[in-house]
């Protein structure tokens, strides 16, 4: 299924004035306020956003899972459901595939499908935190830190056979998030399993192609509730250290104990030159992978204002990979989705407005209330106009989510799809 660039026209035609009144109100305040429209508009259109494949059905918690049906079950489906997302949005040009789980079988029909929705292969996701048929050894006591060198090796050839897979679609990078840890004190022998991690990592490493990235999450606890091996930043940035240039730390919104300063991190590792991929989602309690901004669009903001002033400023850090990384317990998968990018392009738009310059000068004259002030006057402005111009240019719809319900999408995936649940988690 593909959406009419027609019929999103027709849609957005009867937004047309509405907006035009409102652009023009915001665009003559920001002006006058030394901003360049044509150039935020422009930065909004180039950022791009990867979709992971597992996001697009309903998620499940351990008490049960919701299915909002049409989900698709298939790479095929999964690739048309992203494109859906970007037809209407145009911030959504990629996807991040999860092996075992998406494994292509045509590896030339599934890159002419993604090329006909425009999308490209973001960093592909390595599964180590399952046990898989046929594989002989099993990872419950953890897969690359296990003193078991046997399941070390398991594990890194799994991850080697998904360099393969991605370098076959185009992809440039590979993600390595762990569940590896211990639910219990004495379990493990921290030095070991850290050390175990390392060379791992390291031969996983090695045997990227030259031109890939690896990228080390982290993450506290969860499924291990006593210690997580990659438990913070500060060591996936020693083992990114320790495996060589392209090795880079992902941060993930959720993966933080509560209150932890994340804009903080996210600047440190750009002044190093070491973020490497970010999975966007939001959380009041732990891990909870919900829709971006919906909770927190204050911390999504000063995260985004580093985010920023990273890559105008640090030429040390490569261009971060985006992700979306939720789960969609409760509402359609795809409206979650499309929620979670106008959240980012919101925060991504505000953090464009801070001046940087003013604001450098009233930090030297320690004026602190004038700093809040700057901070404060970009976030309280309401950028919608500004996305909704971006959207117009590229082509997508101005309100997203409306058009999505106006096209009955949802329906029309169930009466092509019937009541099927996504593959994969
Ligand atoms: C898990 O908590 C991490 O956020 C992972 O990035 C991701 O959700 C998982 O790898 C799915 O494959
Ligand atoms: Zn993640
Ligand atoms: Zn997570
Ligand atoms: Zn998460």
């Amino acid at each position: 299924m593909k959406l009419d660039h027609n019929h999103i026209e027709t849609i957005n035609k009867k937004e047309l004035s509405q907006h035009q009144a409102d652009f023009d109100f915001l665009a003559n305040r920001l002006e006058q306020k030394g901003n360049h429209i044509n150039g935020l508009i422009e930065k909004l259109c180039a950022f791009q956003v990867a979709i992971p494949s597992w996001a697009l059905g309903a998620g499940g918690t351990r008490f049960g899972r919701f299915s909002t049906k049409g989900e698709p079950s298939t790479l095929e489906q999964k690739i048309e459901d992203v494109g859906l997302i970007h037809s209407l949005t145009k911030t959504a040009g990629a996807i991040s595939l999860h092996i075992p789980w998406d494994v292509p079988k045509d590896y030339k029909a599934i890159k002419e499908l993604a090329d006909s929705h425009d999308l490209i292969f973001d960093a592909v996701n390595s599964n180590t935190f399952q046990d898989q048929k046929n594989s002989p050894f099993s990872y419950k006591f953890g897969s690359l830190c296990n003193t078991d060198q046997k399941v070390r090796e398991q594990a890194i050839q799994h991850n080697m056979d998904v360099i393969a897979i991605g370098d076959k679609l185009g992809s440039k990078s590979l993600t390595v998030w762990l569940a590896d840890g211990a639910s219990f004190p004495g379990q493990h022998n921290f030095q070991a399993a850290l050390t175990n991690t390392q060379y791992s990592l390291q031969s996983i490493y090695k045997s990227m192609p030259q031109d890939w990235k690896l990228f080390i999450e982290y993450k506290p606890y969860e499924p291990n509730f006593y210690s997580t091996v990659i438990q913070d930043w500060g060591t996936s940035l020693m083992l990114a250290n320790e495996c060589g240039e392209r090795a880079y730390t992902l941060v993930d919104l959720g993966h933080h104990l509560p209150n932890t300063n994340i804009e903080q991190i996210v600047s440190t590792l750009m002044l190093k030159g070491k973020l490497g991929g970010f999975h966007f989602n939001d959380s009041k309690y732990g891990d909870d992978d919900l829709t971006v901004g919906s909770i927190k669009p204050y911390s999504l903001f000063l995260i985004f204002n580093e985010l920023v002033y990273g890559m105008e400023n640090n030429p040390q850090n490569p261009y971060p990979a985006w992700m979306i990384d939720a789960s969609h317990n409760i509402k359609d998968p795809l409206e979650d989705i499309i929620q979670s990018l106008e959240a980012i392009q919101e925060a991504y738009a505000k953090a464009l407005l801070i001046d940087q310059n003013k604001l450098r000068e009233a930090q030297l004259n320690y004026d602190v209330t004038l700093c809040q002030e700057i901070i404060q006057d970009a976030f309280r402005t309401d950028v919608r106009p500004l996305i909704a111009a971006a959207k117009i240019r590229s082509g997508g719809a101005i309100n997203p989510i409306k058009a999505y319900r106006e096209l009955g999408l949802r329906s029309k995936l169930i009466a092509k799809r019937g009541n099927s649940v996504a593959s994969g988690l």
